[in-house]
């Protein structure tokens, strides 16, 4: 389902929350009678529970609730249209094929993480993607996941979410969000895409269950609404050239710095205690020497 963020359903979507009668919504927008019962009754297929009292009224709503996310994307600068799916292969598949867009799935079945690992993706978490036409060199694509795992972080603050370098979010140690930031075209006219997994109440499978964990009770739409104020604030924040402010709360939330850690890049790994994030987002090793690690695969060892 593709809602354009300018489309008018948005607006009699928010008259509906509030409450308000068929005639006059058929006023205010223009259109008859019968194309506001339509759009009650596609709303009632999609799950969203509507009382006839007094006009109508929107009572309940999905968990989770493409109008309401789509409502919420309006304040994204960058985005214009909002795409929800019950199923999908993988949204940052889908991602890549549309400009200017937040999309979200209810479940993936070829849910990605890096390097072609797979990211489980059963119905009751959060799976998303941002396409954005973004005019940043290559070179920053780091700091865009970095930021991005900020965001997540900050969601997930009453949670005590950290970070583990460069792109997973954990609670209590194990690993409750990743992020997928992919790089496509080139230089200038290039996109960059976004992806977001959180487990938010779905199962985790048998064999992830010693490192992986679960919010368990909050919403889908909770922890959407969450992620996208603070994805608008700091990316805002970066835009007007904030960076070093970003850095300093990344550091302070990074739950890998002090730890001793084996970095795998390609074929060849490097063990030391990770002693900082520099300024470019690199990660910095220190064993007999000191490495700067731009970016690769991070694990905790008892180094
Ligand atoms: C990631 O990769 O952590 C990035 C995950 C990004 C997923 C989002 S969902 C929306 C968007 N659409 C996509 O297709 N992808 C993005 P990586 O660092 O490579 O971690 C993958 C590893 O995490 C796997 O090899 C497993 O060990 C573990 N894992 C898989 N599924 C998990 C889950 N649901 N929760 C926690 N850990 C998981």
């Amino acid at each position: 389902m593709r809602i354009n963020l300018n489309d008018r359903r948005l607006d009699i979507y928010e008259d509906l929350k509030r409450g308000s009668s068929g005639e006059t919504l058929a006023k205010k927008y223009g259109l008859s009678r019968v194309s506001i019962w339509k759009f009650v009754r596609k709303l009632e297929e999609l799950g969203y529970t509507i009382s006839r009292e007094k006009g109508y009224k929107i009572v309940e709503i999905p968990d989770p609730s493409p109008y309401d996310m789509a409502l919420l994307c309006r304040k994204l600068k960058y985005v214009e249209d909002f795409y929800f799916f019950d199923e999908i292969d993988s949204t940052n598949k889908f991602a890549k094929t549309v400009d200017r867009a937040v999309v979200v799935a209810k479940r993936q079945v070829q849910g990605r993480g890096r390097l072609g690992r797979k990211w489980e993706s059963p119905e009751g978490g959060l799976y998303m993607s941002i396409s954005l036409n973004l005019n940043i060199p290559i070179g920053e694509i780091p700091k865009v996941t970095l930021i991005t795992g900020l965001a997540v972080c900050r969601a997930l603050k009453d949670f005590d979410a950290r970070i583990k370098w460069p792109n997973d979010i954990l609670i209590k140690g194990r690993k409750v969000s990743g992020i997928l930031c992919e790089f496509v075209g080139e230089e200038l006219s290039s996109k960059i895409i976004i992806g977001i997994g959180v487990n938010v109440r779905n199962e985790i499978p048998r064999y992830l269950r010693d490192k992986a964990t679960s919010l368990g009770t909050p919403s889908i739409n909770e922890i959407f609404t969450r992620i996208i104020n603070e994805i608008e604030v700091l990316f805002e924040r970066f835009e007007k050239g904030e960076w070093s402010e970003i850095h300093s709360e990344l550091k302070k939330l990074m739950d890998t710095i002090g730890k001793p850690v084996t970095v795998k890049i390609a074929n060849k790994e490097y063990s030391g205690i990770a002693v900082d994030i520099d300024q470019d987002g690199a990660l910095i090793l220190k064993n007999c020497e000191i490495r700067r690690i731009i970016s690769g695969e991070c694990f905790y060892t008892n180094y």
